[in-house]
């Protein structure tokens, strides 16, 4: 056993050695943790090995906003896995997958038509860039490859979407592996311009114009699609200035290139709207969502696309497969039943209602912080903040780090990344849960400094 997993070991029972965890720093874990293996949840909380409650400040990683042990999901996964536990994906269907598809379009702004299921934000990517690249070339448009992402975003970790993904840490080991043909927009985030704004930053629509001089260098003949979040959620919550994906929108349709958001974050409420397309009032031609779709439970993800796409493709016999795509586990039964479960629950109980409701008292909250020791910028949208720390010179990250091994201690699981703290609360928080996740996050941050 090496020396590292020791202390995880001694402290849980848990043998550490084999499981090499993802995006984590699995030495630095092994050796300090405190608080770091989550035995059940409940609610808003989770509770630690050790007997910790947590509140999830981040409703998983942005996944579980109905709360987690929901009776009603629990009772539907457990039926399906009786009635009917997996279903052949290709050449075959089961009612409750035709029903999903048409509630999410129902969800949808107006003029999305079909979805193509997968199982996570990142086989979605995939499957929107591939239906991006098809789609251009059933219609003649054949030279239509060129893909644009954005600096900072995230769209998962697959190969396309480390490829049209602007996160550096993400790609550079992978460098041989990127796609060719890819450029990417400049984010849109600016401290000078924009520190501590509220909702979306005025200064900023410019930046759309970036699109202009891309198109001018390659040409639209060879650009398939422009790919964003509306909202960057894991590069630190950063909202889209005030006219700039409305000048993206008008930019794409001068050009006949494809726009698609991803809204893996964004879909089903986080924004206060079913999605971020309609918080902003900007519809693309293509959705990428997953997460919230089943609030965690089971994974799922899934691609939203206008007509005009998915019949471009409806052409040559009726008896030939018209997209040679697809998982073993799209449309898998399971997710599908905890997909209608917590959609039921959403519409029920009012939730999305009630992620706009919360969505002022966040605000208000957390732009309490600003003048706190080290709080460069703070950002939110809907129910989603994220605030900025100076980073300690030399130790990039660690400023997050101590801040969030302090909130644990005060009762808190924040989500760190770099030197920024995000959370994107549960839909089900109470104001004072989300007024205690801001005051526990200001003694944080006094206590590290
Ligand atoms: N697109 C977007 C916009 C995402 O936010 C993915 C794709 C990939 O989804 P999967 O299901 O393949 O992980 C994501 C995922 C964070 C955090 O803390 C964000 C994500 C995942 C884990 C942590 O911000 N986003
Ligand atoms: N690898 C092999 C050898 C397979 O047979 C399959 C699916 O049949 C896959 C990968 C793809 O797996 P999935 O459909 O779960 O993405």
């Amino acid at each position: 056993m090496k020396r590292e997993t020791l202390a995880l070991e001694q402290a849980t029972g848990v043998s550490t050695e084999a499981y090499w965890m993802p995006f984590t720093h699995n030495r630095y874990l092994k050796k300090n943790p405190k608080s770091r293996i989550l035995a059940r949840a409940e609610g808003a909380y989770y509770t630690t090995l050790e007997g910790r409650r947590l509140f999830d400040c981040l409703s998983g990683l942005w996944c579980c906003p109905l709360g987690h042990g929901h009776p009603r999901i629990a009772e539907a996964v457990a039926n399906q896995v009786k009635e009917l536990d997996y279903s052949p994906a290709f050449q075959m269907g089961h009612p409750k997958i035709f029903s999903l598809a048409e509630r999410i379009v129902a969800m949808a702004p107006p003029g999305m038509g079909q979805v193509f299921f997968c199982n996570s934000g990142s086989e979605a990517m995939d499957t929107a860039l591939k239906i991006a690249v098809a789609y251009h070339r059933m219609k003649g448009e054949a030279s239509r490859t060129r893909l644009i992402g954005r600096e900072r975003g995230y769209h998962g970790v697959g190969i396309g979407g480390i490829s049209v993904g602007g996160i550096a840490p993400n790609r550079k080991m992978f460098a041989p592996l990127l796609l060719q043909g890819v450029d990417h927009l400049p984010h849109t985030h600016n401290a000078a311009e924009m520190a501590f704004s509220r909702r979306q930053p005025k200064w900023g629509a410019h930046l759309a114009e970036e699109l202009e001089r891309i198109v001018a260098l390659h040409d639209a003949s060879t650009i398939a699609a422009v790919i964003v979040e509306p909202m960057q959620g894991s590069g630190g919550v950063i909202v889209p200035p005030v006219g700039y994906l409305e000048r993206l929108r008008s930019i794409c349709d001068k050009h006949g290139i494809l726009l698609i958001f991803d809204e893996v974050i964004t879909g089903f409420g986080r924004l206060g709207e079913p999605f971020g397309a309609q918080r902003f009032g900007v519809t693309p031609d293509i959705i990428c969502f997953a997460k919230i779709v089943t609030n965690g439970v089971i994974p799922m993800g899934g691609v939203i696309v206008k007509p005009a796409i998915h019949d471009a493709f409806m052409t040559g016999p009726e008896t030939a497969v018209e997209l040679f795509h697809g998982y073993t586990y799209s449309g898998h039964p399971v997710a599908a039943a905890a997909a209608h479960a917590a959609l039921d629950v959403m519409q029920k109980d009012d939730l999305i209602k009630r992620a706009r409701e919360l969505a002022p008292v966040l605000e208000q909250a957390v732009h309490s912080l600003k003048g706190e020791p080290g709080v460069v910028d703070i950002r939110n949208i809907g129910l989603a903040a994220a605030v900025e720390l100076d980073p300690i010179v030399g130790k990039p990250g660690l400023r997050a780090i101590k801040v969030f091994e302090r909130g644990m201690e005060e009762g808190m699981l924040y989500r760190f990344t770099g030197d920024t703290i995000a959370m994107a609360p549960p839909f089900i928080s109470t104001q004072a849960e989300i007024e205690a996740m801001i005051e526990k996050l200001r003694v944080a941050i006094r206590a590290v400094l």
